[in-house]
């Protein structure tokens, strides 16, 4: 399988407020390179650089006025004095009002924004913005005939909306590879959503289209982040009814019960009809992680691959959240493998 990888996210490590105290994020460079060492140990050669991805796709995905804050954010705050290694909102629009994009640069960290987990430091926007060229270039060769690709993307993607970062996330990734996908000819292109949170970006994104159906299993959001949206009555509006599917399981799932929900997924995706599948490919699910409460064992991983491979469907994956960092590779490249690669 065709890996897209690039070295751009490494200076990219921003803090993260966890439990009260502001600490180095969870999601830092080292996943990266244990995907790659997994990669190589595995016999996985065809790699490659990504092209920039376009400002047309980064704009049929997010807002201008977000695209230019996340650019700008960080010359902005660093020109201030006595400004902390990390910028990160603490003000949020509250309930009951029209919220409005304020001037000022904490007003508009707090609007763009919806978790403190997440911050911007003077690397995130390159970093950002090579992941979104990472799945861009993995979508495109997708289009221009590989069976599957990998990107390798960090930081990840799916909880960034249009206009607000969030959990590790800062430009979605899978709707970027959607977008590709769709300009490349496929109609209908699915997200198969497997990290153990919900992709509430990549959900927010869609919700009104018929064209890209979004189905997800996570942990229900009424006990894990990001609380606000994952719940299973939450179906798409407007053309997009019924093109939404959320399957919340509770904290402790084992992989019984998670493979048996992927295969309602899969039957599911597999009635949409779809030219294209992008996976938002997490292993946060796994029995190691450090911020997460299912049960996959690394074998299972496997298994996960395999059943994707039934939709028999043109596949993008594109690497979201895993924190087991020591153990993140094996887990990633086991669904790559149990996906297997007619072209090798
Ligand atoms: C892409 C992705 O997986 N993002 C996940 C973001 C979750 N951030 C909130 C995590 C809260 C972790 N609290 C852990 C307590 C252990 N000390
Ligand atoms: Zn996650």
């Amino acid at each position: 399988m065709l890996v897209v990888r690039s070295d751009d996210h490494r200076p990219h490590h921003a803090l993260e407020l966890d439990g009260g105290h502001l600490v180095p994020s969870w999601e830092g460079p080292d996943r990266a390179a244990r995907v790659e060492a997994a990669l190589t140990d595995r016999g996985y050669r065809r790699s490659r650089l990504p092209s920039p991805v376009s400002a047309e796709v980064l704009a049929s995905v997010h807002s201008p006025a977000y695209l230019e804050f996340l650019v700008t954010c960080w010359s902005r705050w660093s020109a201030e004095p006595d400004r902390g290694p990390a910028a990160m909102g603490f003000g949020w629009p509250a309930r009951g009002v029209s919220p409005r994009r304020p001037d000022d640069l904490d007003g508009q960290l707090g609007y763009h924004s919806f978790a403190a987990d997440c911050s911007i430091t003077e690397h995130t926007w390159v970093a950002a913005r090579a992941s979104a060229s990472v799945a861009a270039t993995a979508a495109r060769a997708v289009v221009d005939g590989e069976p599957a690709a990998f990107g390798l993307c960090r930081p990840p993607g799916h909880h960034a909306t249009a206009d607000q970062f969030g959990g590790y996330c800062f430009l979605n990734n899978a709707a970027v590879a959607v977008e590709v996908l769709r300009r490349g000819g496929a109609d209908r292109v699915g997200v198969l959503d497997i990290d153990y949170h919900h992709g509430n970006g990549t959900q927010a994104i869609f919700y009104h289209r018929a064209d890209v159906p979004v189905i997800s299993l996570h942990a229900e959001p009424r006990s894990e982040f990001p609380w606000f949206s994952g719940y299973d009555d939450e179906l798409g509006a407007g053309a997009g009814e019924g093109w939404n599917r959320n399957f919340p399981l509770p904290r402790g799932t084992d992989a019984g019960r998670w493979l048996d929900v992927l295969e309602v997924a899969l039957v599911a995706l597999e009635g949409a009809e779809l030219d294209a599948i992008v996976i938002s490919t997490g292993v946060d699910t796994y029995e190691g992680d450090p911020i997460s409460a299912f049960r996959l064992a690394s074998d299972d991983f496997f298994r996960v691959g395999s059943a994707i491979r039934r939709l028999g469907l043109p596949t993008v994956f594109v690497l979201e959240g895993g924190y087991a960092t020591e153990q993140l590779g094996t887990n990633v490249v086991n669904i790559l493998d149990g996906f297997g690669d007619p072209l090798g």
